[in-house]
């Protein structure tokens, strides 16, 4: 069985090179495996699932023919997808999963995650995730307008971009000791995230045991693969349309 994995694409009508490779991964890569597992930040924003524009059509239409095939798509959300919900998923006929998920690969018992989840040293953007992840928050949010839906959305992607910019490196980073108790909890050798957008493999605190970063999609695409021989992370340069 040959699985992939793939992340933080931030899909855009504003960059047709990335959709543009997505399409190409999709139609002669990912078709050689047997499932795909998409961990977050797959669109740059999300607002909504009764908002859906014409660019985010085509990339549904995308998957759709994916799992028409008979292929399985799963659907991790990230931090700038969260909101979608069963209405995508029934577009796209993907399963949902809630972060962080186990699953099983061969005898491998591997956790997947976004991973902002795991960035606790950042005590400022824990205390905005838990805001916004509450489902009382995003019923209201949700239940707003579209044009203030995507006002607030626009305002809240601006800030973090101005935020970030002045944080330390480290702090954006996993914490070591987050991704070490994650792995004793499931007893899991594996552990696949990406949402920091620092493609590597990495050893942890625990013997045996890896954490694997998949890389975001810019002027390099990234996926991850996994078959009989393990895993391997894989990048392809994304050509400029
Ligand atoms: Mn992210």
């Amino acid at each position: 069985m040959t699985v992939h994995f793939i992340s933080d694409l931030h899909l855009h009508p504003k960059r047709p090179d990335i959709f543009r490779a997505f399409q190409d991964y999709m139609s002669r890569t990912a078709i050689l495996a047997d499932s795909l597992y998409i961990l977050g930040d797959f669109f740059e924003y999300w607002i909504g699932d009764d908002s859906i524009d014409e660019f985010q059509q085509q990339v549904i239409d995308c998957l759709k023919a994916y799992t028409d095939t008979g292929r399985k798509l799963y659907f991790l959300p990230g931090n700038r997808d969260f909101l979608i919900g069963k209405g995508f998923a029934r577009a796209c006929n993907c399963t949902l999963l809630s972060d962080p998920q186990t699953i099983q690969l061969d005898s491998e018992t591997v956790i997947i995650s976004h991973g902002d989840g795991l960035c606790t040293t950042d005590e400022n953007y824990m205390n905005f995730r838990r805001i916004v992840r509450n489902p009382i928050v995003q019923k209201t949010f949700l239940a707003l307008p579209r044009f203030l839906r995507q006002r607030i959305a626009r305002r809240l992607r601006e800030d973090s971009k101005s935020m970030n910019q002045s944080k330390d490196y480290s702090l954006m980073d996993v914490a070591p000791e987050a991704v070490d108790q994650l792995l004793q909890q499931h007893s899991a050798t594996t552990l696949v995230h990406g949402h920091t957008h620092r493609a590597k493999v990495h050893a942890t605190g625990i013997a045996d045991t890896q954490r694997i970063v998949l890389g975001d999609w810019d002027r390099k695409g990234w996926y991850l693969q996994h078959d009989a021989a393990g895993f391997k992370l894989q990048d392809f340069v994304i050509p400029a349309v």
